[in-house]
């Protein structure tokens, strides 16, 4: 077969961060490897004219399958503006273009609203739920007659058939993906802040946090890639492509403590010179492990408590106490590599004294960090409610969404009377930042 790879629109507009899209890149190197298929792949994100482009793809080649790769469905951070409507102009584009042409989609946005897009988007005929090593070649092979295994989607005498993912990929048995089916290149230079390459050094998240949709994109089990390899991998990138900056794309970068210490001091061993960034769970750093990821290269900490007090960590199921957010500032503050904190706002249970608890541990992250000159920002956020997360079932319980709200498009945690207490949290940590920046007394 001639399979067309196609990574969707991921961003509004063109002056967004670009990330490499390593999942595609990911399946179309195993197709590559084991099958006889000829493959090709466009990212439309990179495209100076991506429906321009992708019409000159699609006359040039007769294309038996499209696999396409949506990843993102809206941008977060509040906005209310939605990627789906370039997704459907996507799909009908590609129909009109190639009616007789077989249409596989995937990726997170997909997995996250499976069921949803195959009923609203005719045009896709399977679909892989979740990550698609174990079933995609089983599937390419049986077209006609889809094999029922874990994740894959497909229509059958007028249903829609969706097998729940498992998310147990082996990852001892994962091969670095080929880039030089999409080269790197386009990418290196287009971001500002954003490291466009990801590197995965595990699959999985085995927390439990309210409002996260992880574990049900990648599985709940935490499954480890051998640290030899991940840096084996992250060399051949540095000597092959000159790509010196790193994204650890796992849901929590140093967990289990152990692996991920073991692939930074391997780091240091090869002495690679490369700088990376990940997320990191707060109650697992220790003056120890913060030196070890800062000499390997890690050039910002960021961190998700997502609760600015203790009833909202307790609300989100982090499992952490407010404390365990100050010993980790405490710690990342001496060792002199910026941290941005990342917290979700106005969850459950807000009231006017945790407003001013939320207020005090901003000033104790601001003053911790103040002498070192340390605290990239705080980025706060209200929730997206994503379907089948704990927050949907409050959301629905405190009349927040009904039974009709359409998760599909952006909708946020948000309920009066806090409403406004972004903002409100916002103006304050920002005058703070202005102020320590620009050392104008308080
Ligand atoms: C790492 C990460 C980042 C890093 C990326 C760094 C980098 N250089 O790669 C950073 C922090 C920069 C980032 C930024 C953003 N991200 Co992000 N990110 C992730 C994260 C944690 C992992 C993604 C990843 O690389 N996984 C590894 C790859 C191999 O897995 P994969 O892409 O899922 O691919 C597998 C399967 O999906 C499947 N598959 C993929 N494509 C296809 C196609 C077909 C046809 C098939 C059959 C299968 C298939 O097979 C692959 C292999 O198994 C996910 C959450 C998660 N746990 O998945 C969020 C996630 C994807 N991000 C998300 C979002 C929204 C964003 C931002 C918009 C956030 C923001 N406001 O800045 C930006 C957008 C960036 C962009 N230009 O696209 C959302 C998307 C859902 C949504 N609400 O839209 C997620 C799900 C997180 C969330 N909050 O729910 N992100």
């Amino acid at each position: 077969m001639n399979i067309q790879f196609i990574q969707a629109i991921s961003m509004e507009g063109i002056d967004v961060e670009c990330v490499y899209p390593i999942g595609l890149v990911t399946l179309a190197s195993i197709i590559k490897r084991e099958t006889k298929h000829q493959l090709s792949l466009f990212d439309m994100n990179i495209a100076d004219d991506p429906y321009g482009q992708l019409k000159e793809i699609l006359s040039n080649a007769s294309t038996d399958l499209i696999c396409i790769s949506l990843r993102n469905i809206d941008p977060l951070g509040n906005k209310t503006s939605s990627l789906i409507p370039a997704f459907a102009v996507t799909l009908a584009f590609i129909k009109k273009l190639c009616p007789e042409t077989k249409i596989m989609a995937g990726g997170t946005g997909f997995t996250l609203f499976a069921r949803q897009l195959m009923e609203e988007y005719p045009e896709i005929d399977f679909g892989i739920i979740g990550e698609a090593e174990n079933n995609i070649i089983p599937l390419l092979d049986n077209l006609e007659n889809p094999p029922d295994l874990a994740g894959i989607c497909y229509r059958k005498a007028g249903q829609i058939i969706i097998n729940p993912p498992i998310g147990d990929f082996d990852m001892q048995n994962y091969q670095m993906p080929d880039r030089n089916l999409l080269d790197p290149k386009a990418y290196l230079e287009r971001n500002h802040y954003v490291e466009c390459i990801g590197v995965e050094s595990k699959r999985g998240c085995n927390l439990t946090c309210g409002y996260c949709a992880y574990p049900d994109l990648s599985g709940s089990k935490l499954r480890c890639r051998n640290p030899i390899d991940i840096v084996d991998e992250i060399e051949y990138l540095k000597k092959n492509y000159g790509i010196s900056q790193i994204h650890f794309t796992d849901s929590v970068v140093n967990t289990p403590v152990d692996h991920f210490n073991a692939v930074c001091q391997e780091l240091i061993k090869r002495d690679l010179n490369i700088s990376w960034s990940g997320f990191f769970r707060e109650n697992l750093l220790t003056e120890e492990n913060v030196h070890l990821y800062a000499d390997s290269g890690c050039q910002c900490f960021s961190l998700s408590p997502d609760g600015l007090t203790q009833n909202s960590l307790d609300q989100l199921n982090k499992h952490m106490k407010v404390d365990d957010i100050l010993n980790a500032a405490r710690i990342l503050a001496k060792c002199g590599v910026v941290t941005v904190y990342h917290f979700l706002v106005n969850t459950p249970g807000a009231t006017c004294q945790t407003v001013d608890e939320a207020k005090k541990l901003i000033d104790q992250l601001f003053s911790i960090h103040e002498f070192s000159k340390t605290l990239g920002t705080i980025v706060l956020n209200n929730i997206r409610i994503l379907p089948g997360t704990a927050i949907e079932k409050q959301a629905l319980d405190n009349k927040v969404i009904d039974e009709h709200t359409d998760l599909l498009y952006p909708t946020y945690y948000n309920p009066q009377p806090y409403d406004k207490l972004r903002y409100e949290l916002e103006i304050y940590h920002q005058k703070k930042n202005i102020f320590t920046w620009q050392e104008v007394p308080q």
